[in-house]
């Protein structure tokens, strides 16, 4: 059987249901060449390099790694061009990048996080690229682009997707018409369509969290950890296995595959950040795919595509999987403010 490719899959999308603009199309073609980039660099490790730390850290206080900043450059270098964009944001730099005047503008907004799971770099073990694609709002048009236009809530995102380098390497993205998944095949460099339809089964028995954080989770996350660790003799009846790769796409990707619970909740450590994830290029992405495959998506109140952002890297608690692990975490924590 012959299967199609990601250019393939989206020309159809384009035709079928007029599901896609073309500069959306165009713009997905470029991020994926960009992560096929990455992925080659990553691939490489010692010989290319790229393992390591710089001197230099992100705005969120955090040491970079020198992938994280090739990454950076790669899809910055790759997306500037193409007339698709107004402008761009990143894990990697503190505030907006705006196209340059050399090159025509487009309507769209990009944000990614280059290179997900930093720690798991020298270390070999799967890491990712995740991004998300906003309208740019109609004020802006004819003026330049501001932080501010980024603002949107998730739910207004046109595409979201990620690359997960691992044992292979993987494209996963929605337009909104469900989740598919796209394997790079390394001897024609494409990627090719080899999961359609990808569905998050409502029910799991495998959850995915930082113990080590335990002593600092609110009551809710803890109810609910202890009585997963209960097991067959607790209230849930069932026995629960774990799964912690420190990398939230490699996590993630794992629950859309076979489902499960992913939690980074809030945590009392530093009241003043309410999590370690990053809203609008983390959490938000992978919630749309999470719900585009049928699970939820929640910080444990509210459903992570409604907040309204405040600022660029706000971050946020995240409770995502499958959908009745994720609404019973929700309603313990509606139970503790009733
Ligand atoms: P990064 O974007 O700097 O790599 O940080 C985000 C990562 C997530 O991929 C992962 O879920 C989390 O940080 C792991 O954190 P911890 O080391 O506290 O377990
Ligand atoms: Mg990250």
């Amino acid at each position: 059987m012959k299967r199609k490719t990601l250019t393939q899959y989206l020309v159809e999308q384009q035709r079928s249901a007029q599901a896609l603009a073309p500069e959306v199309r165009l713009l997905i073609e470029i991020v994926s060449r960009a992560c096929k980039t990455i992925s080659h660099a990553v691939s490489k490790g010692a010989l290319g390099g790229v393992l390591g730390s710089l001197e230099s850290e992100n705005v969120q206080g955090e040491v970079q790694k020198k992938l994280d900043v090739i990454s950076n450059e790669v899809l910055l270098e790759a997306n500037e061009w193409g007339g698709h964009l107004a402008a761009m944001a990143s894990e990697e730099m503190e505030t907006i990048h705006l196209i340059p005047n050399r090159y025509p503008k487009g309507e769209y907004l990009l944000l990614f996080d280059p290179l997900d799971g930093s720690s798991n770099i020298d270390v070999n073990v799967s890491i990712g690229t995740i991004f998300s694609v906003l309208r740019a709002p109609q004020a802006a048009s004819g003026r330049q682009v501001t932080e501010e236009d980024f603002l949107q809530p998730g739910s207004t995102q046109v595409v979201a997707g990620y690359a997960v380098y691992g044992p292979q390497t993987m494209l996963i993205l929605t337009i909104g018409q469900g989740v598919v998944g796209f394997t790079l095949d390394r001897e024609t460099g494409s990627w090719v369509l080899t999961s359609e339809n990808m569905t998050i089964p409502a029910d799991t028995k495998e959850f995915s969290i930082n113990m080590s954080n335990m002593r600092h989770w609110a009551p809710p996350v803890r109810r609910y950890i202890d009585e997963c660790l209960a097991g067959k003799d607790g209230p849930r009846g069932k026995d629960f296995n774990m799964r912690w790769i420190a990398s939230m796409v490699a996590d993630v990707h794992r629950l859309i595959t076979r489902g499960g619970i992913f939690m980074y909740p809030w945590d009392s450590r530093d009241p003043k950040k309410p999590g370690k994830l990053r809203l609008m290029y983390e959490a938000n992405p992978m919630s749309m795919l999470v719900e585009q495959a049928g699970g939820a998506s929640t910080d444990g109140n509210q459903r992570i595509l409604d907040i309204q952002p405040t600022a660029l890297h706000q971050r946020v608690g995240v409770v995502m999987g499958s959908k009745n692990e994720v609404d019973l975490v929700t309603r313990y924590h509606h139970e503790v403010k009733v």
